[in-house]
């Protein structure tokens, strides 16, 4: 069967700044320099984000390499601690300016589009610590400089901004389940940062219209469809709730402007809704966005809760509990993550039926391996990551679908380009087109992008899955 994609589709992959760069010559460590300052042994293997990709120093052969792979696209976001050298004045680090325009230019020069981010889980340390970050008011309007900054200095070249990527997951992380900085758990915090969050995307779109730049800027969002185990009406309700607090939340009111009236009730009634302004919910009901990224990984699967609620404080889990579906398909190099390919259907359906149909693109899609599972350098000098091949045709296979049937998708970016360094899992789990040695930073191309090569060649592949 061939599979196609649009005329001018974007193929490629996506990182992140602090994933990728390495801390070199950085004047504001994030809260990832600090936590592992604090706690080195929440970090697989205690690797820091020290050196990571090292593309600090090795942008331009980096940018080589994607021309290679003919990835015509690419995201990574700026660091805020590299770019704003006194986060008080917001006055610019020179260094830091060089390095991106040089990075920006780069990418240009191989035909490759840059997409840029303002924020990836990346807060600078001290605005944590002194204001509590998106905790307070004081940080929403230093993003908002952050990004009016950003705009006026690489907006000329750079048409494609994304605000956040994944701005729930520093929620999740950081305030309710214990895997990021600041490490609390606390469902009053957790909506006031998910609040402020959403406010600061808004006025960095709005500083965005205000410089008067000619690309489009939008919110990189992961969509984690919920799928339950039958058609029980109590288990239904809980894919409602679980779809109302992981998707709606920022899905909601970044892309219509407000707020889901049954999600709002419940945190009303849990007491931990913020105080809120006439005028922050109009900011944030006009700022309108141009496109929308997509992560996705996993499906979720959930039902009525079958046990008590234990917990002493409120968190979603009160209104639903997870399963693992018995026919599922997993990965067993993910923690047995599930994998479910039409999962990409059903989002692109929902975007169309619920969402305006924006326009949209799949900005991270990633399978997740380890280096034992993908093994070393073969006879014909790529690594074999074929499994991961497997499954990146599968789930385009169901992308393609939903764009025949209209879905407004312009672009497909794998998660990641070199294999980078993931949080506190470091480099435990591999993404990459292009494995990195972790002593020497070589980059080794892997089958996947001998494979991508030919799938952008082709604007799609024959699937003969
Ligand atoms: O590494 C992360 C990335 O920062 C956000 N999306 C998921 C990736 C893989 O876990």
């Amino acid at each position: 069967m061939k599979v196609t994609f649009p005329e001018g589709f974007l193929w490629g992959a996506a990182t992140s700044g602090i994933q990728s760069e390495g801390g070199f010559e950085k004047s504001n460590p994030s809260i990832w320099e600090l936590w592992y300052d604090k706690e080195p042994e929440r970090f697989y293997q205690q690797i820091p984000c020290d050196v990571v990709c090292d593309t600090y120093h090795r942008y331009e052969e980096d940018a080589r390499l994607m021309a290679e792979i003919g990835m015509n696209s690419f995201r990574t976001s700026i660091q805020w601690g590299r770019l704003i050298k006194n986060l008080e004045t917001n006055e610019v680090d020179e260094k830091a300016v060089e390095f991106y325009n040089n990075y920006i230019d780069a990418l240009l020069d191989q035909g490759v589009e840059p997409i840029l981010g303002l924020y990836h889980f990346d807060m600078p340390a001290v605005l944590q610590e002194t204001y509590g970050g998106f905790e307070s008011k004081e940080v929403v309007e230093k993003f908002a400089q952050y990004a009016k900054i950003c705009f006026e200095l690489f907006g000329d070249r750079v048409k494609k901004w994304s605000t956040f990527n994944e701005p729930i997951v520093p929620v999740e992380g950081g305030y309710l389940y214990d895997f990021h900085y600041p490490n609390k758990k606390d469902a009053r915090l957790a909506v006031l940062v998910s609040y402020n969050t959403i406010l600061a995307h808004a006025k960095a779109v709005h500083a965005y219209r205000e410089v008067g730049c000619s690309g489009e800027i939008g919110v990189v969002l992961n969509l984690t469809p919920s799928y339950t185990c039958d058609d029980q009406p109590q288990n239904k309700l809980a894919a409602y709730y679980a779809d109302l607090f992981f998707n709606r939340s920022f899905l909601d009111p970044m892309v219509k402007g407000e707020f889901p009236q049954d999600l709002v009730d419940i945190l009303k009634a849990a007491n931990v809704l913020p105080t809120t302004t006439a005028e922050e919910m109009t900011t944030i009901k006009t700022a309108t966005i141009d496109f929308m990224g997509v992560n996705y990984y996993v499906p979720r699967r959930v039902r009525a809760r079958t046990t008590v609620y234990d917990l002493d404080y409120f968190t979603p889990e009160m209104f639903f509990e997870y399963y693992i579906e018995e026919n599922a398909r997993f990965n067993p190099f993910r923690d047995n993550n599930e994998i479910k390919p039409v999962a990409i259907y059903d989002i692109a359906q929902n975007i169309k039926e619920n969402y305006g149909n924006i326009k949209w693109y799949l900005s991270e899609i990633g399978i997740a391996m380890d280096v034992v599972s993908e093994g070393a350098v073969q006879a014909d000098g790529l690594i074999d990551d074929s499994f991961r091949i497997a499954l990146l045709e599968e789930h385009l296979v169901e992308l393609s679908k939903a764009i025949s049937e209209g879905a407004n998708c312009f672009g497909v970016h794998n998660w990641t380009f070199i294999d980078c360094w993931s949080w506190i899992n470091s480099f435990k789990r591999r993404y990459g087109f292009y494995r990195l040695d972790l002593e020497t930073q070589e980059r080794q191309m892997k089958k996947s992008g001998v494979w991508h090569r030919e799938l952008a060649k082709n604007n799609g592949f024959i699937y003969e899955g």
